[in-house]
């Protein structure tokens, strides 16, 4: 019993604190889905892990779900396991294939839905597991959903008052009111593979449009429109594609990119989109805890914004992600939100100890690294402290805009890692962003916090 208690508790605090991205640590996620529920933002990923049964494997491997909360976007509670590949009856208990799932309410209950290994044989299902609270428990269905096999189901909860699931590589069927199965009016078309017939319920909705290799679709209305998003390839991996339409079920029209894809080639990208407080979020994935092996992901989360016309303005993927830092956190400067002549950029802190972090190396005079929104609160801060190495030492300036400077540095020179702490020559209250520039010298920064 002390053991389960510590264990729990462990698991409560896991969840990082002041968060830039990635924003989950101590374990992998990927595939993320944010929907809000009793005003607060709710995550339900992939869980990402090297296989236990055969590590060498390097595909992707899913024993089950944690559902995270959130309140600001920063701060994130790990609720723990909602379903556990051995608890699906009709799932195969170790094919480790718990994908891209969603998450929605109706009617006060939770609706997940997840795609898993069947224990027939091979490919996928999509089961459905029910809750009264978007943290469980879930209880899985005995079936899965009949007349659909494929991954990465979505539910859209369209204003018409029905349920849609896309799924797989943008198929797309009316859920029954009861959420757990096909509604009996869909479409149906027949398919030929080989001399065998397959009947196929529901509309392809990406037919015709920019679809290689499509996959994890998210749905959702807004400003008068349906959004049809999806990873799909362009050139050799994932960028985020979206198309626009009056229906639900299509026909919709291709807009564009709302992401490229990533500049270190992780394969997949795989998101959702979420409004909370008036501000849309785009919720993604990256293997940045991972950096030589892409099966391993982290959510990341950066700000979307439409513009007038209801198209999607496109995003660019940021280190510094959402959320306001508080100043007397360690702020993370290495996941900043812009950079000037920062040659080598970041490094990981310990590379044995991915969850540790990172911190940026500042090697030349002139070079400035910037952090937005840090909250300086009310009451101003009298001191700074730096963690940073530099063998030589160096001079570092603090600036708030170009005519507006938090004072001139000098750390000591130190080859290992060191905390140093000065009074501050000027101060300030408020939300601000902080750019700290080398003014001679060069460094590794990891934090710099307030007092
Ligand atoms: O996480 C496994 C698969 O990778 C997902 O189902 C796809 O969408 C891709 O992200």
């Amino acid at each position: 019993m002390k053991r389960l208690v510590i264990a729990s508790i462990a698991l409560l605090l896991g969840a990082s604190l002041f968060a830039q991205n990635p924003v989950i640590k101590g374990l992998y996620s990927a595939d993320p889905t944010a929907r809000v529920f009793e005003g607060k933002v709710w995550l339900y990923p992939s869980h990402d892990i090297i296989s236990p049964v055969e590590p060498e494997r390097r595909w992707f491997c899913m024993e089950d779900y944690h559902v995270f909360s959130s309140e600001d976007l920063v701060n994130w509670t790990d609720h723990g396991v909602i379903l556990d590949q051995k608890n699906v009856p009709w799932g195969n208990p170790e094919g480790y294939s718990m994908w891209a799932p969603d998450c929605v309410e109706r009617n006060g209950k939770y609706y997940f839905y997840f795609p898993n290994a069947t224990k027939a044989g091979r490919g996928f299902g999509i089961g459905v597991a029910i809750a009264d609270s978007p943290a469980g428990p879930f209880v899985p269905e005995p079936e899965p959903i009949q007349g659909v096999n494929g991954i990465d189901p979505c539910v859209l909860l369209a204003s018409d008052g029905n349920a849609y699931l896309f799924w797989g590589n943008g198929r797309c069927a009316k859920l029954d009111p009861s959420m757990t199965k096909l509604a009996e009016d869909n479409p149906k078309t027949t398919m030929k593979w080989g001399n065998r017939e397959m009947e196929m319920v529901g509309v392809d909705c990406l037919k015709g449009l920019p679809n290689r290799q499509a996959e994890g679709p998210f749905a959702f209305e807004a400003n008068g429109w349906f959004y049809l998003t999806y990873p799909y390839v362009q050139e050799n991996t994932e960028v985020l594609g979206y198309a626009m339409s009056k229906n639900p079920m299509g026909p919709y029209e291709y807009k564009g990119i709302i992401m490229a894809r990533s500049g270190n080639e992780c394969w997949t990208n795989h998101h959702s989109f979420v409004q909370y407080k008036g501000q849309w979020y785009l919720f993604y994935h990256h293997n940045d805890y991972s950096p030589s092996f892409d099966k391993n992901r982290s959510v990341r989360i950066d700000k979307v914004r439409f513009n007038p016309d209801g198209t999607i303005e496109q995003v660019i993927p940021t280190f510094r992600g959402v959320g306001v830092t508080p100043a007397s956190a360690q702020i993370q400067m290495d996941r900043y939100s812009a950079i000037y002549h920062v040659a080598t950029g970041i490094d990981f802190l310990d590379p044995e100890k991915p969850f540790d972090g990172w911190f940026v190396h500042l090697g030349r005079t002139d070079c400035w690294v910037r952090y937005d929104e840090i909250d300086f609160g009310e009451a101003e801060p009298a001191s700074v402290s730096f963690r940073y190495r530099a063998e030589k030492g160096a001079k570092v300036s603090l600036w708030l805009s170009d005519n507006d400077t938090l004072g001139t540095y000098e750390l000591p020179a130190s080859a290992g890692w060191k905390e140093f702490s000065a009074p501050l020559t000027s101060s300030t209250t408020g939300l601000k962003n902080l750019k700290l520039r080398v003014d001679e010298g060069g460094l590794d920064l990891d934090w710099v916090s307030f007092k």
